[in-house]
């Protein structure tokens, strides 16, 4: 049946032109593949076929301009009945909504409403419930309760009964009672004792490994500073955190081989020697490095923390600067299943494991993404908090719990929480304490006074502790000061490690926390167990490391104690043969960082040639520019699976909504709901399979999933290619951080400040309008930055991205700025695509008489200006230009100190010359540069040239103006150009004064106007 293909709902569009006919007459199509590629001044969007059939007739050409319901092309299709049930559907729609309550409907509402029967008022007992101590005013009735629901517990379970509960609290709040149930449970561990898993380790050998991790650990900090008190180092936490930890390695987290992908752990960074002293033991790090920790210039040494970049082979995640860890593995997370979802990866029930500390939980981005991690029911999701109640000045929560303020955090926020609070030395206690004193007791004392216990000795725990009650004095009264003091922490109790990491291991449809209570500096002694400074105890004295010696039975021998020597038993002993077999059995190292990813194909060079092309006299933003090479490379069947488009809430800023439809948005479960706006092309479509990761507003989110898409070639062995888009101010200047840990994982991807430039984006003001983040990008090392004008010079440069990341796995990552101006844009120039990419071109020669030369270096938009000014220059004073379009000062000045450094090093031989200098110093005539960005942006190739510099460029706060304005005011337009260059010229005296003088006048430039820095 023949049908016509029309032009859908494309929202508040008319008129919008054709850019691409993406079909030809007699093309056998699919439902759904592109027809054409709209464009208007905002965005771009492919319009895709609503039937399977044969194309038998095209009604538009490129150029055309069509609105909704004009006819593309005419099919031979089978299958039209579609457009009548949609028609009818849309009727059914509005029908509903002009639907009014009619008079009868209200009355019957009314008569129902008024037999419903009135319940009897529950008068407001005066009765008092329970005392302002807290004690309880009615025992009997409080026992026949707790009687019911242990029968209830003993017959039915455990769910029954959180059944029941349920229903009483809903039921009491129903009746008026607005008190919600608690979030927090009592101070004691979540999984009761009777249905603990049993640790199928052998104890004794595991208690004999971790104490030689511990000596070796806290040998390698104190005799790096020994060698030089410079070196700083930490012990307490992973002396607090050594049972955490081994636990993990023995029993569960498994290693990456050919046969499965490897549980993803996040250590916590300054937990770092702990992991040292094992790979120790497991032959996989040598004494000599050990003795080089912290020492990684010009010897084979060890990074302090987790620093994938010093250490590639090593680490996986960069996690020391707090609260980083914790984010990125949620988004880590996230990500394991998008690649799952999208059929990337199989689903291998591989676990994220992350170690943070109670302090770190204070940061914002520890904490901040819970949510997103339970909403998205990341069950490969485990949190490890190291609760040691100490952070580095003193207590986490001195007059509080820290234990019970995370647990009302997360359970809240939708996790599984389970607490391990005490070691398995309590469990008779707790088993004696019928009347519940004791968990009174723990639930009443405040971590400062926790802390204080483990700083003192078993008789001042018999003394505050148990002391307070009398009942709970005699409760011990038959054990020794050492007994007392050999009540354990849960955090140091195998047993109860283990229990939780197993029950962890089973959760479904939750992440988990584990809440563990440790103590900082365990085993230290006075010298630094539990007291303030323990964070900074990185010298033990000879009687502590004695002490410490004894306390972890370490076979080493007084003289050895002092030569702080490293104790690594034979290959053949027992403890390392069992620890080499465990990993084994788990299936390999960790950490360990490899790849074994395939390079992503490189894209066919006809998905760029159309950028490459002059737009004629159409005019776009580079950002469209971006978002129309995105399109195309998402027809390209190697690439559009691996792209990874990543916006925080900003895609119609970009112009990006043609993708929500295209490609969709990832949501793990679907789309429950029709889109209002379901019969538009850019419809909100939201799919289990969907392609975008659309994160809402969270730049930190966004960056997080950036950095787990740009490391999946390792992570996953998949290569992505992440194009993460924001608002380039709320880059580089809001998650700086995040950026950096993004170089030190040796992520690879594009970032994308989109909307950048001082002057460009005009109406923002201030808190938007972007002129420094090129420098800042500048200050990271595996940072490549190019500030285009044209949309081929973005073409070539994402082109060589692609080519330098997938094909030559080049540990580096992009940042492109575009802007939002429209413009036309020219065909690239011959032979330019070197120059672009090495950050600058012969753009334009403005030759007329010759007598007079300057050279204008332009950037990003202002090189329009530029143009428009080396064009007043020749015609109206007879000036010569070279225009030079600079894509990168940052690159041109790399490339200025290397060649420099390399000049100063071989005086003998004839220097080099850097590009820039190469570029400029056969050309005649001073040098003018600007862009959109400070002037300092544009002042790094200062030192590299010989000829008199002038820059220019946007220092100060943005502000709210057309673009026309902010231009003039920060004088960066072309008529201030135009003057700046005469009066440069006649300081060279190569021009008469009277020229720029006049020039002032003629273009009103305000001299008295002080320098936009100080307005
Ligand atoms: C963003 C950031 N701020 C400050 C620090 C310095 N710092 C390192 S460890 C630490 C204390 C950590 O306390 P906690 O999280 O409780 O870990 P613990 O050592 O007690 O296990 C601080 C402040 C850092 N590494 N990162
Ligand atoms: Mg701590």
């Amino acid at each position: 049946m023949t049908t016509k293909i029309i032009v859908p709902d494309i929202g508040d569009f008319e008129n919008v032109e054709i850019i691409e006919i993406l079909v030809k007459i007699g093309d056998k199509i699919n439902k759904n593949d592109p027809i054409v590629t709209l464009e208007s001044d905002k965005s771009s969007v492919e319009v895709p076929s609503p039937y399977a059939g044969k194309i038998s007739s095209l009604e538009v050409k490129i150029g055309d301009k069509v609105s909704k319901g004009a006819i593309l092309a005419i099919i031979e299709s089978d299958e039209s009945k579609i457009s009548k049930v949609q028609i009818d559907k849309k009727k059914e729609k509005t029908e509903l909504k002009s639907e009014k309550i009619l008079p009868e409907t209200e009355q019957i509402i009314k008569e129902a409403e008024s037999s419903i029967p009135e319940k009897p008022k529950i008068e407001a007992s005066k009765k008092i419930y329970s005392r302002p101590n807290g004690r309880d005013i009615d025992p009997t009735e409080t026992q026949e309760w707790l009687d019911s629901l242990e029968a209830v517990l003993k017959k039915d379970g455990t769910d029954r009964a959180h059944y029941l509960l349920k229903k009483l609290s809903d039921e009491a709040y129903k009746e008026g009672s607005s008190r919600p149930i608690t979030r927090i449970t009592p101070y004691i561990n979540t999984i009761p004792v009777e249905l603990e898993a049993k640790s199928p380790g052998d104890q004794n050998i595991e208690r004999r490994i971790r104490s030689l991790i511990r000596w070796n650990a806290a040998a390698m900090v104190v005799k790096a500073n020994k060698k030089n008190s410079e070196l700083g180092g930490h012990i307490g936490t992973f002396a607090s955190a050594a049972t955490l930890y081994d636990v993990g390695m023995n029993h569960f987290w498994r290693g990456k081989n050919n046969k499965f992908g490897g549980d993803l752990v996040y250590f916590q960074g300054h937990s770092a020697p702990g992991m040292y002293a094992r790979a120790f033991l497991e032959g996989r790090l040598s004494k000599n490095q050990l003795g080089n920790f912290r020492q990684e210039v010009g010897v084979d040494g060890l990074s302090s923390y987790p620093h994938p970049w010093l250490m590639p082979k090593f680490w996986q995640f960069p996690t020391v600067s707090m609260g980083l860890g914790p984010v990125l593995s949620i988004y880590q997370a996230r990500f394991t299943k998008y690649l799952i979802n999208r059929g990337l990866i199989k689903d291998e029930n591989r676990k994220i494991w992350a170690f943070l500390g109670d302090g770190e939980t204070d940061e914002p981005e520890s904490l901040g993404a819970i949510s997103l991690a339970s909403r998205e029911k990341l069950d490969n999701l485990i949190f490890v908090i190291n609760c040691n109640l100490q952070r580095l000045d003193g207590p986490v929560r001195g007059n509080g719990k820290i234990i019970q303020e995370l647990e009302g955090i997360f359970r809240g926020a939708g996790w599984n929480v389970i607490k391990v609070i005490w070691g398995s030395y309590w469990d008779q206690l707790l088993s004696k304490d019928k009347s519940g004193l004791l968990i009174k007791r723990m639930n009443e004392c405040v971590d400062g006074e926790y802390q204080a216990f483990k700083a003192n000795d078993g008789s001042y725990v018999r003394e505050k502790f148990f002391g307070k009650y009398p009942e709970l004095k005699d409760l011990v009264s038959s054990m020794t000061d050492r007994d007392i003091w050999k009540l354990n922490r849960g955090g140091h109790d195998p047993h109860k490690v283990y229990a939780a990491y197993s029950e962890a291991m089973k959760a479904k449809g939750k992440p988990t926390v584990i809440l563990a209570k440790t103590i900082k500096g365990y085993g230290m002694g006075k010298s630094g167990e539990s007291i303030n400074i323990t964070h900074q105890q990185k010298k033990l004295g000879e009687e502590d490391l004695l002490y410490y010696r004894d306390r972890f039975d370490i076979p080493l021998t007084d003289k050895q104690v002092k030569n702080i020597e490293f104790y690594k038993p034979d290959d053949n002993s027992e403890e390392i043969k069992y620890l080499k077999e465990r990993r084994m059995k788990l299936g390999g190292h960790l950490p360990e960082r490899s790849s074994f990813a395939k390079s992503i194909k490189k894209p066919a060079n006809d998905i760029f040639e159309s950028m490459l092309k002059s737009s004629g006299s159409r005019e776009m933003s580079t950002t469209m520019a971006l978002v129309r090479m995105l399109t195309n490379l998402l027809r390209d069947k190697n690439i559009a699976p691996r792209l990874v488009p990543i916006i925080p809430d900003e895609a119609r800023t970009f112009g990006m909504e043609g993708f929500f439809r295209k490609i969709g948005i990832y949501a793990h479960e679907g789309q429950k709901y029709e889109p209002e706006d379901s019969e538009q092309l850019s419809s909100y479509r939201e799919d289990k399979k969907g392609q975008v990761l659309e994160e809402g507003i969270t730049e930190t989110g966004a960056m997080s999933s950036f950095i787990a898409a740009g490391t999946s070639y390792t992570n996953h062995d998949l290569e992505m290619i992440p194009v993460y888009t924001f608002y380039s101010m709320f880059g580089f200047q809001r998650v700086m951080d995040l950026i950096w840990a993004a170089g030190d994982s040796q992520t690879r991807g594009f970032l994308i400040g989109a909307t950048s430039g001082r002057t460009t984006l005009a109406g923002e003001g201030l808190q938007h309008q972007d002129g420094h983040s090129q420098l800042l990008a500048a200050t990271i090392p595996n940072c490549i930055s190019y500030d285009p004008t044209f949309a081929y010079e973005l073409a070539v440069i994402f082109q060589d991205g692609l080519r330098r990341m997938h094909d030559k796995q080049e540990n580096v990552f992009y940042y492109l700025t575009t802007m939002n101006e429209n413009y036309k844009h020219p065909s690239i120039p011959k032979g330019s695509e070197k120059g672009i990419l090495k950050g600058m071109y012969l753009y334009k020669e403005f030759k007329n008489k010759g007598k007079i030369n300057v050279q204008l270096l332009g950037s990003g938009t202002i090189l329009r200006e530029m143009i428009f000014a080396a064009e007043i220059l020749s015609k109206e004073y007879n000036i010569d230009s070279d225009v030079w379009s600079v894509t990168s000062f940052n690159e041109l000045r790399k490339d200025g100190m290397t060649v420099e450094r390399k000049n100063l090093l071989n005086p003998t031989q004839k220097p080099e010359k850097s590009y820039v200098e190469s570029c400029l110093n056969k050309k005649d005539g001073i040098i003018i540069a600007a862009s959109d960005y400070m002037r300092s942006f544009s002042d790094q190739i200062r030192p590299y040239i010989s000829k008199a510099f002038y820059s220019f460029g946007t220092d100060g706060y943005g502000r709210s103006d057309s673009r026309k304005k902010l231009r003039e005011f920060f004088e960066v337009d072309k008529e201030h150009i135009v003057t700046y260059t005469l009066s440069a010229l006649a300081k060279e005296q190569l021009i008469p004064s009277t020229y720029p003088d006049k020039a002032i006048k003629k273009y009103k430039i305000d001299k008295n106007k002080p320098m936009p820095i100080v307005l």
